[in-house]
């Protein structure tokens, strides 16, 4: 397999509106960022992934682009970049941009001239539809709740959006929008980036004649039978590869709603020259119901392990794989795969444990590494994010029970993710010196990284311990995968070997003392090499613990 600095880096996510707020007005920036660079040089992080920064009206929080080339001032604008990009370089960090190429916002300029008129130069730059017997064109439901298509006056036409209505998506049949997409990659790998993450990437090839869903109700079918994987798709990657990231030392990640165990190989396989790797969401929508993430359902061992397991089988050797637990879109990973009442700090050893041993490239989200929690906000007034305020919306109109909604929402809002960076116990979490642009999670005092440098026992300490077992140990990063006890539905033990040596991982994922099988593993033959746990008993597993430990031959 093909060596990489990709494949050995460790990837930090931020989202800057949330990380630090250095200019006072209750949103993180720039200059907040280039602040704590050495704080994240300190967890052994090799490569920076930062959420949108460009211009947008901020309908989706930055996934709304209206100019593709500026970066908006309320982040600090281009110079506040390219001093983040001087500041990283400096101390050896690369930068990963976040790039909305499906959809722009519909205040950017293309779409601005192409609502004008039919014969506008830039009508095609979007996807126009007449109304059909007097309706939407399709049954499509969009990502944020209503029809994916949107009356407009001027024309009396519908355009398509997936996502909300300030997010029209652009038309890659045209390949005049392509050349354009191009040239902004070019910019961007000219400007000295070292990467990308490509939003919601798979849903770029639409099916032209756009067919009714015949599960409409089904969201998780809809999308992946409809939305994702479309005819050119793979037309379109290796272009774009061909004719601009090929050229250039970056890695490029796509995010993958809807990519699933047979078409995922396609995207990242090394000899098709499209992506390095994808964000798949096998375990990440493995709650969903089929009315989707407020329709949630019980989720047991055995299925988390099959996705990692079933994944691995398929994507290795030919293609790499991304090993992430949690980001902004989704709530937090120790609120959502632990136990944050009992167990906090081991629950959220033993998660990072896992990303840190698994094979595929390792993504962090920031505040995960201090195991930041879900906020649960006393009512609907308090959230921010689009997405869940339109499903509130949606459930209340439906006649829904909103205080059972309200439940939901605390456990499923984008806005768990969100919530400001936990530097300090003072006011406003050491984040911003104004009232934020969203609360704090009130367990701020208990949980912040102040506090948790000063810990030698915190999972902030267990972290940086963790990358520098990775590094290390370059077997966690190329070495094969193989899972031991598929179907245990409390503890996940897999082994992690090359040709010359061989680790066992050993994660009781449960709140009681699980037994040990020592001899069937036979651990006696292994030295521990790193556990969440001081002490460690051959007969059992103490709750949550988690161990890595190492054959002696
Ligand atoms: O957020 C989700 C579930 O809670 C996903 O369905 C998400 O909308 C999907 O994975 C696409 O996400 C990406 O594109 C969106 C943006 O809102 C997200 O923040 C981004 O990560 C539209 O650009």
């Amino acid at each position: 397999m093909k060596k990489t600095w990709w494949k050995e880096g460790i990837v930090y996510q931020i989202y800057p509106r949330s990380y630090k707020d250095n200019t006072g007005n209750g949103v993180g920036d720039i200059l907040g960022i280039i602040e704590k660079l050495d704080y994240i040089k300190s967890l052994g992080v090799d490569i920076i992934w930062l959420c949108p920064v460009y211009e947008s009206p901020n309908d989706d929080n930055g996934y709304d682009i209206s100019d593709y080339r500026n970066i908006s001032d309320e982040f600090g604008g281009n110079d506040a970049f390219d001093s983040l990009l001087k500041e990283m370089h400096k101390r050896d960090l690369k930068l990963v941009m976040d790039l909305v190429l499906n959809h722009s916002s519909d205040e950017h300029k293309w779409f601005k001239e192409s609502r004008k008129s039919k014969d506008n130069p830039y009508r095609d730059y979007y996807f126009w539809q007449e109304a059909k017997n007097g309706k939407e064109p399709n049954n499509w439901k969009s990502f944020f709740s209503g029809s994916v298509w949107q009356k407009d006056d001027i024309t009396d036409e519908y355009f398509l959006h997936l996502f909300t209505k300030k997010q029209p998506d652009l038309n890659w049949e045209n390949p005049k929008v392509r050349k354009e997409i191009h040239n902004i990659v070019e910019f961007w790998c000219k400007k000295g980036v070292d990467g990308f993450r490509m939003d919601v990437i798979s849903l770029i090839s639409k099916q032209t004649d756009f067919p009714d869903s015949h599960v409409p109700d089904n969201y998780g079918e809809t999308i992946k039978t409809y939305y994702a994987n479309g005819p050119k798709i793979h037309q379109y990657l290796n272009e774009l590869n061909q004719k601009v990231l090929s050229k250039y030392d970056i890695m490029t990640v796509g995010e993958g709603p809807g990519i699933d165990l047979e078409t995922g190989l396609d995207y990242v396989h090394e000899d098709r020259n499209e992506l390095n790797m994808i964000f798949h969401f096998g375990h990440m929508f493995i709650d969903n119901g089929v009315g989707g993430k407020y329709d949630p359902i019980e989720v047991s061992l055995p299925t988390f392990k099959k996705v990692f397991n079933d994944w691995d089988a398929k994507i290795y050797p030919k293609g790499w794989g991304s090993i992430f637990l949690g980001n902004h879109d989704f709530s937090r990973m120790v609120s959502r795969f632990g136990n944050t009442e009992e167990y906090h700090n081991k629950s959220a050893k033993l998660l990072a444990l896992l990303l840190f041993t698994m094979r595929g490239t390792v993504y962090v989200y920031q505040g995960d590494e201090i195991g930041m929690t879900n906020v649960a906000y006393p009512d609907i007034s308090y959230y921010n994010d689009v997405e869940t305020l339109n499903s509130y919306k949606e459930a209340l109109a439906k006649g829904r029970d909103m205080d059972a909604f309200l439940k939901l929402v605390h456990r499923q809002s984008r806005d768990n993710a969100r919530t400001p960076m936990q530097w300090n116990s003072s006011k406003n979490s050491g984040f911003s010196d104004a009232e934020p642009w969203l609360e704090v999670n009130s367990n701020y005092k208990q949980i912040n990284v102040e506090n948790q440098e000063k810990d030698k026992d915190s999972i902030l300490h267990f972290y940086r311990k963790m990358s520098a077992f990775r590094k290390a140990n370059k077997v966690m990063v190329y070495g094969d995968y193989e899972c031991l006890n598929e179907d245990d539905t409390n503890l996940y033990f897999y082994k992690r070997y090359n040709d010359e040596e061989t680790y066992i991982i050993l994660l009781n994922f449960s709140n009681k003392k699980q037994p040990l099988d020592f001899a069937k593993y036979d651990l006696a033959n292994t030295d521990l090499a790193l556990s969440n746990y001081s002490e460690n008993f051959d007969a059992f597993l103490q709750p949550w613990e988690a161990q890595i430990r190492k054959y002696k031959s």
